[in-house]
């Protein structure tokens, strides 16, 4: 039913990172249909999901650490990076491997001073502009947010669409990371117009079969990373 894709080898300046962000697990609580988180995260990278966003909008602070330390528990030992959406403090708190930032977070050059070194940092662009902007900053991959319109998250920029994510492909060598809207039916399209990784909520998150879900993502990448 899909076709398989085989990424061309691109310069980067965290080489093997693109390879981390292929199947990128983004987590909404709203989205879990009354299954626990751990639960869900465990079934998706069992599946083969090769990284894990802790997305949480409504927890307080000591809760949003709680539950990233107890992710990363589950995570570190199975060789999957948690990364931490929005919060630097966070992250800082439960040794995550990643940070993920949108245009009005922390600016990422201070994100950098605050982070070590091999903490990596991602961030959402919704316009070239945001693209050539981010070539001159510490980042280690973009977020191209969104590809696709998604009841998910209805506060977004104007979607890329293919042609807007095949323009920022021609724009950066930096790993891409699409994100919205994406699922089984439209994830090799987006793989084509130039992503190294799918950033997955609903399609994941709602799936009946997690695992399953996540199992049919991966078949699309070839070879299996
Ligand atoms: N950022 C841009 S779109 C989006 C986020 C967090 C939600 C994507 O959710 P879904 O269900 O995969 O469309
Ligand atoms: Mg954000």
């Amino acid at each position: 039913m899909h076709s398989n894709y085989r990424s061309k080898p691109r310069r980067c300046t965290n080489p093997g990172l693109a390879d981390l962000l292929r199947l990128y697990l983004v987590t909404d609580q709203q989205a879990l249909r009354g299954r626990t988180l751990t639960d869900v995260v465990l079934a998706v990278v069992q599946g083969g999901a090769t990284c894990v966003q802790l997305r949480e909008k409504q927890a307080c602070t000591r809760d949003f650490v709680a539950l990233a330390c107890a992710l990363n528990d589950l995570l570190t030992p199975l060789g999957v990076p948690l990364v931490i959406n929005d919060r630097i403090d966070v992250a800082l708190a439960s040794r995550a491997q990643g940070v993920h930032l949108g245009q009005s977070d922390m600016l990422v050059e201070h994100a950098r001073h605050l982070l070590p070194p091999e903490v990596f940092i991602g961030l959402s662009v919704e316009t070239l502009e945001d693209v050539t902007r981010a070539t001159n900053q510490p980042v280690d991959y973009l977020g191209v947010s969104p590809i696709y319109p998604t009841p998910t998250k209805t506060d977004t920029a104007a979607p890329w669409g293919l042609d807007g994510l095949r323009r920022v492909r021609a724009v950066t060598d930096l790993p891409l990371v699409a994100i919205g809207g994406i699922h089984l039916g439209n994830a090799t399209e987006v793989l084509h117009a130039g992503a190294d990784g799918l950033a997955v909520v609903s399609a994941l998150c709602s799936a009946d079969d997690p695992c399953a879900a996540a199992k049919s993502f991966r078949r699309l990448f070839v070879p299996v990373v």
